[in-house]
């Protein structure tokens, strides 16, 4: 580990190098993230432009394969394996400049784990025998492999976060009695957060998919299985969420010569999301029979407080940039604005996903109005709504790490070009973004089902409407696409062919800015959030759950119905 401070351009900042163990540690991530980003990218496409009509696919690839591949490969696999890596990378920087050889063990046995369930999972859909999207719904039925894949990932995710949880331990036992670093704090509650979330899908695949699909049991509590999956459902978004929270609490300050606004306002947001992201699964089951009206009541009054911390971050932001922009000598009411560095890819891409995000969460706080949602259910706003979260606000913030995160691995230079055409292809990603979700959104008020192949449903009139949407929703894809060339492209150039530096390359990590109040303890008590968690969860999902074990709708035997 090498730490000192130079000039960065922005401001004095320390640079760090990793060491060698570290750097192929977060750099096996961040590839096989890469690698699922094309398949899932060039899957969309196609998906995309067979769904509204462009082109037709030969009957030997159907539209649910690549739609299957498409969810899988971008919201299970890109999704984990970037996370974990740009945790563990953080979590080496913020707790002493290295992870041990412990920490490293258990991330490496967990990264390969996850490597070996993508690689089973992608053969299972490749060979078309898990065509069953990506939130596999009993009583389709996939190959037993692919569930076991999906099993492996989980498990393996869980070792990454164990290896953050040991460098998090070893820490506090030798700074007694301080408060820990930011990064790693976060890090450790978004890992809390998916541990306590993968418990139920966990028990779904072990109990109830993989004795289904290898014959074991005749037939499946379709409910259930489908309760389980969604106490998971909604937490998975928050750990996507998450950690491009901690880039704009933790990184961004630094990036945009400002300081954190708060240390606690970081912490108490990712305590609240640990509370309040788990008992809410129900909203997604709103429809659904078999759940007395009161538990969906309660779980969309609590996904409302699940929006909380959101709006807390808002005013961070907000509060975080004005206060950058004034230190650098804006006085005007919206001087300040000028003064972002929105030349910096490194800000910039993250700040289009923050903008995203205001009608994302708008549309997120729409579905979970009870009433509302019978409106929008099982339409296209709702894939209109996660294009505007996870594949916006969540995937710009990711590109804007990876610009800078790459080369601080292999120590090299983020050249001028390369942000420029980060910018563009942050653009790209927006705009293409833009022809997407926004159609899909009113599609989706129009009635547009969502989980379609492309149909007229025979020239029915109700498809009028819809119809002058599809060529842009089309279109769309094709933007995407570029962009997510542009982007892997400046990525292959980031890793190994740009210059090399004598220096390190700088790893943002921001100061707070006042820390005269300090940062309650009672934050870092994990046990008793913990405790809290379960006795909500409980609360939330004890009768329900109950119910449906001791008196079970009517079960279903496995379907597979391509
Ligand atoms: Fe959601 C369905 C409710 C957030 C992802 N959601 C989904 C599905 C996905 C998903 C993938 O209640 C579909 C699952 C499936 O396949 O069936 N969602 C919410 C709510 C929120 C929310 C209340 N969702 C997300 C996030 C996701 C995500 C985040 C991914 C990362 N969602 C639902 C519900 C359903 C649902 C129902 C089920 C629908 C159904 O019927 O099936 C909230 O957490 C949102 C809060 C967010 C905000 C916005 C805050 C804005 C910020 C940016 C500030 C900007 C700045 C810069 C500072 C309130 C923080 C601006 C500067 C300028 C100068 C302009």
């Amino acid at each position: 580990m090498s730490e000192n401070a130079v000039e960065t351009g922005t401001t004095r900042a320390p640079v760090f190098a990793f060491e060698r163990g570290d750097r192929v540690l977060v750099l096996a991530h961040l590839g096989v993230a890469f690698i699922a980003l094309l398949l899932g990218a060039a899957a969309g496409m196609l998906q995309g432009l067979q769904r509204t009509g462009y082109i037709k696919w030969p009957d030997a690839v159907g539209y649910y394969q690549l739609l299957t591949l498409h969810g899988v490969a971008l919201a299970l696999i890109f999704t984990t394996l970037f996370i974990i890596g740009f945790l563990l990378a953080g979590t080496a920087k913020t707790l002493g400049g290295r992870l041990h050889t412990v920490d490293r063990v258990w991330a490496w046995i967990g990264w390969i784990m996850m490597v070996v369930g993508t690689a089973m999972g992608t053969v299972s859909i490749l060979n078309n025998s898990a065509t069953v999207l990506y939130t596999f719904y009993a009583p389709l039925k996939a190959s037993p492999w692919f569930y076991v894949a999906m099993a492996l990932v989980v498990v393996g995710s869980w070792l990454g976060g164990v290896a953050i949880f040991t460098a998090y331990a070893r820490w506090r036992r030798q700074h007694r009695g301080q408060v820990s670093p930011l990064f790693a704090y976060m890090s450790v509650a978004t890992m809390i957060l998916w541990i306590i979330a993968t418990l139920g899908v966990a028990i779904e695949v072990l109990f109830q998919l993989i004795p289904m699909a290898f014959g074991w049991v005749p037939r499946v509590n379709v409910e259930l299985s489908r309760t389980l999956f969604w106490y998971f459902g909604h937490p998975l978004v928050y750990f996507w969420l998450l950690p491009a929270y901690i880039y704009w609490y933790v990184n961004i300050p630094q990036i945009i010569k400002g300081k954190l606004f708060s240390d606690s306002l970081p912490r108490l947001t990712f305590v609240l999301f640990i509370l309040y992201s788990i008992p809410v699964g129900f909203h997604h089951q709103f429809n659904e029979p078999g759940i007395a009206n009161g538990w969906k009541i309660l779980a969309a009054a609590l996904t409302l407080t699940v929006v909380v911390p959101s709006l807390m971050t808002v005013f961070a932001m907000f509060a975080t940039f004005e206060m950058a922009g004034r230190a650098q000598g804006a006085t005007g009411r919206f001087a300040w604005l000028r003064k972002l560095p929105w030349k910096d890819v490194r800000f910039f891409a993250p700040f289009l996903g923050m903008v995203m995000f205001i009608p994302g969460g708008a549309g997120g706080v729409v579905n979970a109005s009870y009433q509302l949602n019978q409106v929008i259910h099982n339409t296209l706003w709702v894939t209109g709504h996660f294009h505007m979260t996870l594949s916006s606000a969540v995937t710009l913030t990711f590109f804007g790490i990876a610009y800078w995160l790459v080369p601080a691995l292999t120590n090299r230079k983020l050249t001028w070009r390369v942000n420029n055409l980060g910018i563009f292809q942050a653009w790209l990603w927006f705009i293409g973004m833009l022809l997407n979700a926004v159609p899909m959104h009113i599609v989706g008020l129009l009635g547009e089902p969502r989980r379609t192949a492309f149909t007229t449903y025979n020239d029915n009139p109700v498809v009028q409407p819809w119809l002058p949407y599809w060529p842009v929703m089309g279109m769309s894809g094709i933007f995407l696409f570029l962009s997510i060339m542009l982007f892997l492209g400046a990525m292959i150039y980031l890793w190994w062919f740009a210059p090399r530096l004598d220096t390190p390359a700088e790893f943002p990590i921001g100061e707070v800015k006042d820390k005269s109040h300090p940062t309650p303890m009672i934050l870092e008590r994990w046990p008793l959030w913990i405790a809290l968690t379960g006795v909500l969860v409980l609360i939330v999902y004890t009768v329900p759950l109950v119910d449906m074990i001791q008196t079970p709708p009517p079960s279903s035997p496995p379907i597979r119905s391509w």
